[in-house]
């Protein structure tokens, strides 16, 4: 298949989804994927027409899960609550899981993947910090180290056991979902990548690739090890 098809979940309702859309559908289409927006219907006829149509998904960035979704009450320090996308993304990434299809998972896409397993997020991370994890001054520029697992996926990707990365994140994975490996960690000991084992292809990182891979050839590597997955 020359050019995959990959399904993008609408990020949000709001009229600047289409300014934080357009660096993952960049990255893709320089990777050869034919991106897909989805639209945030939980219809089981939507559902099903995604995974006949889809070869692989990507779960994006964007507002905080809410935290009933992992059996907590929501702190004030969240962001408000989006319970469409919610609700359409975690129904959408079990589908996906079931039918075995490539994906990836970044920002709130990780924590997504997370939470569909069953375990739960920090919900906020400020008082923990040793870097500023929430940084939208430098969302194209690394800001902090994190190491990776040298038997990881990730690792194999990069070619390499250690990556500078940018930061838009103010909650982590906490305890980990069912199956989970932690494939990358911040100097605080924050999961910021995640893998499922024996799974075909699942990555997840908690940074922001699509921001820094016009400029950081490293991270366009990612999306081109998915797309091709989907292949
Ligand atoms: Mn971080």
């Amino acid at each position: 298949m020359l050019y995959p098809s990959i399904g993008l979940p609408m990020m949000g309702t709001s009229i600047f989804r289409h300014y934080f859309q357009r660096p993952y559908i960049r990255c893709l289409n320089r990777a050869g994927a034919s991106p897909r927006i989805l639209s945030l219907s939980s219809s089981p006829g939507v559902l099903k027409a995604a995974l006949e149509q889809c070869d692989g998904f990507l779960f994006a960035g964007g507002t905080d899960i809410h935290a009933e979704r992992y059996g907590q009450k929501r702190l004030s320090i969240c962001d408000d609550p989006d319970a469409k996308r919610d609700e359409f993304e975690l129904a959408l990434l079990q589908a996906a899981l079931d039918a075995q299809k490539p994906i990836f998972c970044i920002g709130r896409g990780m924590q997504l993947l997370n939470v569909a397993l069953g375990g739960t997020l920090i919900q906020s991370i400020r008082f923990y910090q040793e870097y500023q994890h929430a940084d939208p001054l430098h969302r194209s520029t690394a800001t902090h180290p994190v190491d990776l697992d040298p038997e990881s996926l990730l690792s194999w990707i990069l070619d390499s056991d250690t990556l500078a990365v940018n930061s838009l994140h103010h909650q982590a994975v906490d305890d980990l979902g069912k199956g989970l490996l932690i494939s990358a960690d911040s100097p605080e000991g924050f999961p910021e990548g995640l893998e499922l084992a024996g799974y075909p292809f699942c990555l997840a990182v908690q940074w922001h690739p699509e921001y820094m891979a016009p400029r950081t050839p490293a991270q366009q590597k990612l999306f081109q090890a998915f797309t091709d997955a989907c292949r």
